[in-house]
């Protein structure tokens, strides 16, 4: 045991170094709308920053303050942003997400991003609304750390992203993946893959010499597998964790993941080197038949020497390296037995709008009225009650200091990357493809790894399931979502709410913060509902569309969708396809279903518009038109 005076001591000298040693960092970041084509293949409007694509990296080193000042100059559409992977421990309302921890900043409007970062890596940020980010507004974040374990094991170092480009703008493809028209829910198909956001990327490299590439899959949907021919890669880092050095010719990096690894490049400058991304296709519903799925680039050691093209490789899963024998550098031992299990189980299934929605446990997520950060903070005491944060949320409330155990049992026959907000989390188990429910694998504590990986995104194999373990060391509310973009907006969220009483004491909202949600007219206390004086009165919460009868299969669901609704709604439906998405993307309920801009806003927006088939109904008859009528 220490004794008490050194151990001020030397907390009062880390004081002194941090003093001395953080700095603020500030970015002025104006969001604007700028024309790219990154694949060579097509001009299209892209969200970019202060007037240019790619966006910026943002840089800082363990310590320091960030300051992001937004100022949203796209006209027509709201925006916020998410620090992937970033704890935001003690700044919960600064973690980006719209209707969570803020309200969207709509257009005009202006919103500062203030946090101290104490955590070492590769990270990225991102657009947090509308299912905006596979526009454009997506770039890396990286934390240096004078005290890595790697440190001089590298010469230099080398961000590369990788990702999948749409053709079409999200608000033109949103509305038709959450449509009676497409009863199966199959995701739009990425155009291309792109490295460092273009194809073909040359990569100036000496012989010799160690690189430590940070790598991050910034992509809407595609996992992708990459390999650098040749070359092996030594891993050191998943999601901003170290780990101990593992080697490895294949890595598959989900949308979300990162990974840094040390490559070392060959003596000899005699070839230049292809490195490949390929999409997991698996992901594909349908594989068009011009759709080049690989993305290459090259590892250019002399210029006058040709870039060979990339070799075939036959087994692609067989190469991959597991991210579950990763073990991390500091050794955390697996958390003991937990006080709280949440389970989840993943479905995708039709509702009665015919469209096709992701579950858990049988909810799809709707964004409540009152993001729930602001409704933890004006309920008072019953904020440690699930039930003030609304029927379509997916909320679990977890007391301070808990052991969190989350099983989450994928029912659906596809790949799913789960991203945890304000932590890491350890990933104790995962079964193979196919196994069933955590129930039917007969896996017990004896099972798990004493030192587990930990990461902040995380692969569930098609029927298959996880085990993740946290402690609830971290107020603030803190969503678990896919991060596949497609199943964010057709609902596969669930909402962690931490230490509500804490945050009523700890956290002081900015004015800022604040003028966002006066813009948008979204309310900021009350219940989901936004209701103020019965606070366990939900009714007029932002509501998913009810279900069809019982009893019918999903063939069965969706013919009698197509054959009852199709009478009702044809004529909203025609307009709506020709509907340009509403600028005042959060203007309240009431507003929106006056306006008839119902079913475009609920899709394009997860949930922050009205949302059952009776409301639409409701709205399109109520006569006073759609936006096509009215123009
Ligand atoms: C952002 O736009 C404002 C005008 O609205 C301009 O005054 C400012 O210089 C711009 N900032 C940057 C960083 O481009
Ligand atoms: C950021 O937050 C810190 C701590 O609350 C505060 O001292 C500082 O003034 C803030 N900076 C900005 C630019 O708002
Ligand atoms: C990717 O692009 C960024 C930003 O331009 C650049 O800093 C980085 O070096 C590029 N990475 C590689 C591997 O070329
Ligand atoms: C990469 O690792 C594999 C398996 O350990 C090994 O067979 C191969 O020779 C290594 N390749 C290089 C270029 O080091
Ligand atoms: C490159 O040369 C160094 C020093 O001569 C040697 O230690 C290393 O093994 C060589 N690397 C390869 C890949 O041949
Ligand atoms: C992409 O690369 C994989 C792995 O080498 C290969 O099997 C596949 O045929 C390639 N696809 C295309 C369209 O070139
Ligand atoms: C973790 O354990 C390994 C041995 O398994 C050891 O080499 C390493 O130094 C340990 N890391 C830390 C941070 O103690
Ligand atoms: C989901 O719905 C099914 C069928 O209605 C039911 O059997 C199951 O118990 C429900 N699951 C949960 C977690 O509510
Ligand atoms: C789990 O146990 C049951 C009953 O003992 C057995 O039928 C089943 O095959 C086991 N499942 C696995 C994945 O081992
Ligand atoms: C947040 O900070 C507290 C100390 O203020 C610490 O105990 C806790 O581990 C931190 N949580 C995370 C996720 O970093
Ligand atoms: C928003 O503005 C951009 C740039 O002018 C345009 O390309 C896009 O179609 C607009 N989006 C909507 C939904 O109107
Ligand atoms: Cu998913």
């Amino acid at each position: 045991m220490k004794s008490s005076v050194p151990g001020l001591l030397s907390v009062w000298e880390l004081v002194l170094f941090s003093f001395a040693e953080a700095a603020t960092v500030t970015y002025d970041f104006n969001v604007t709308w700028v024309t790219a084509n990154p694949d060579g293949d097509f001009d299209r409007p892209v969200i970019g920053i202060n007037g240019k694509w790619p966006i910026p990296q943002i840089t800082a080193n363990v310590g320091d303050n960030v300051v992001v000042n937004v100022q949203n100059l796209l006209g027509n559409e709201s925006t916020s942003l998410h620090f992937h992977g970033l704890y935001m421990n003690g700044t919960a309302h600064m973690d980006g997400p719209e209707q969570v921890s803020q309200c969207a900043i709509p257009p005009g409007s202006s919103f500062t991003y203030n946090f101290t970062i104490d955590q070492p890596g590769t990270y990225w940020y991102h657009s947090h609304t509308h299912g905006q980010y596979p526009d454009g507004l997506r770039g890396p974040l990286i934390i240096h750390d004078p005290d890595s374990p790697f440190l001089g094991q590298y010469d230099e170092e080398l961000v590369l992203t990788l990702s999948d480009w749409y053709h079409d703008l999200m608000t033109d493809l949103l509305p038709g993946f959450i449509s009676k028209g497409n009863p199966t829910g199959a995701e739009p198909v990425p155009q291309n893959a792109l490295f460092n956001e273009t194809q073909n990327l040359k990569v100036k490299v000496e012989p010799g010499k160690t690189y430590l590439f940070r790598m991050i899959n910034m992509g809407a949907f595609a996992s992708q597998y990459v390999w650098f021919e040749g070359h092996n890669m030594t891993i050191v880092e998943v999601d901003g964790v170290y780990t101990q050095p593992a080697e490895a010719e294949m890595i598959y990096l989900s949308a979300a993941q990162r990974c840094s690894f040390l490559l070392t490049t060959r003596n000899e400058t005699t070839a230049n080197y292809a490195f490949v991304g390929s999409m997991d296709t698996t992901l594909f519903d349908v594989l068009p038949d011009d759709l080049n799925y690989n993305v290459t680039g090259w590892l250019v050691y002399d210029d006058g020497k040709p870039l060979p093209h990339p070799a075939f490789v036959d087994d692609l899963d067989g190469n991959t390296f597991d991210d579950m024998t990763l073990v991390p550098w500091d050794n955390q031992t697996l958390l003991g037995e937990p006080d709280k299990t949440v389970e989840l189980n993943v479905i995708m299934d039709n509702l009665g709008d015919g469209a096709n929605y992701a579950f858990f446990n049988n909810i799809t997520y709707r964004a409540p009225k009152v993001p729930t950060l602001y409704t933890a903070l004006s309920t008072g005491k019953l904020a440690t009650n699930p039930a003030v944060y609304g029927g379509y949320t997916n909320t679990f409330v977890l007391e301070k200091g808990q052991i969190v155990q989350l099983i989450v049992n994928n029912l659906d026959t596809g790949r799913h990357p789960f991203h945890l907000h304000g932590r890491n989390f350890q990933a104790v188990y995962r079964s193979a493809e196919d196994a069933g429910t955590f129930e039917d694998s007969n896996v017990t504590e004896a099972d798990f790894p004493s030192v587990p990986m930990r990461r902040d995104t995380f692969v569930l194999y098609p029927s298959g399931n996880v085990v993740l373990r946290f402690r609830a060391d971290n107020p603030g509310i803190w969503l678990f979502h896919c991060h596949i973009e497609w199943h964010v907006a057709s609902g596969l969220i669930a909402t962690f709410v931490e230490s509500p009483l804490d945050l009523q004491n700890t956290l002081t909202i900015p004015k800022d913060h604040y003028e966002v949600c006066v813009a948008g007219n979204v309310p900021t206390v009350g219940n989901a509902a936004a209701n103020t004086h019965n606070l366990l009165d939900l009714s007029g919460e932002n509501r998913a569309p009810d279900p069809l009868p019982d009893g019918f299969t999903t063939r069965g669901k969706v013919a009698l969708a197509f054959s009852c609704l199709s009478g009702i709604l044809g004529i909203a439906v025609v307009a709506w396809y020709g509907l340009a998405p509403d600028p005042a993307a959060h203007a309240g309920v009431e507003k929106r279903v006056a306006e008839a801009d119902v079913v475009d806003s609920s899709v394009g927006d997860i949930g922050a518009g009205p949302s059952t088939a009776r409301e639409f109904v409701m709205a399109s008859s109520s006569g006073d038109g759609n936006r096509g009528a009215r123009a």
